[in-house]
């Protein structure tokens, strides 16, 4: 039985409730076959988790951290004060103000520590698998002509889109 990879990509979330929204990212990393893991881990109710998951992150071999949380959301913040990997943090549409809290928590950061923040909700979920995928393929040729030929096909399709 072949030896599964090590993952390159973690995909954290503060809740198992935010799983709708990231199994969206999961599903980008996947379709370019990008090994990660998927866990739930809160900088709020777990922050020794938190904590011990971002300052073991790169001797694992972990080479981008995706974290998205909702409300105060301070998940990726607090993973990115732990480790220099790149953090792309995903705000979660929240119940009461519609991820705005998420979005501001999440971007709001001090100079010193960054998060590179997406969109609330599924594109955003999207778009940083998307992110740590062009990150990798600096360094990996087969990835970069994936990503390449996943904007081709993108482009292709909107292209023959037909109106009513
Ligand atoms: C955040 O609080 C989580 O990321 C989630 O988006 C939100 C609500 O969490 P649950 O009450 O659904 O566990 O920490």
């Amino acid at each position: 039985m072949a030896a599964a990879k090590k993952p390159l990509v973690g995909v954290l979330m503060g809740s198992k409730s935010d799983w709708d929204t990231m199994q969206h990212a999961a599903a980008t990393l996947a379709r370019f076959q990008v090994a990660h893991e998927c866990r739930v881990v809160s900088a709020h109710r777990t922050p020794q988790a938190a904590a011990d998951y971002a300052q073991g992150a790169a001797a694992r071999g972990l080479e981008v951290v995706i974290a998205a949380a909702g409300g105060a959301a301070h998940l990726a913040g607090v993973l990115a004060a732990w480790t220099t990997l790149p953090v792309l943090g995903v705000p979660i549409e929240s119940a009461s103000l519609k991820g705005l809290d998420s979005l501001l928590s999440t971007v709001q950061m001090p100079g010193g520590i960054p998060v590179a923040t997406f969109a609330i909700g599924k594109p955003g979920a999207i778009n940083a698998a998307l992110f740590a995928v062009a990150v990798l393929a600096l360094s990996d040729p087969g990835l970069a002509e994936k990503l390449a030929e996943f904007r081709r096909e993108q482009a292709a399709k909107v292209l023959a889109e037909k109106l009513p």
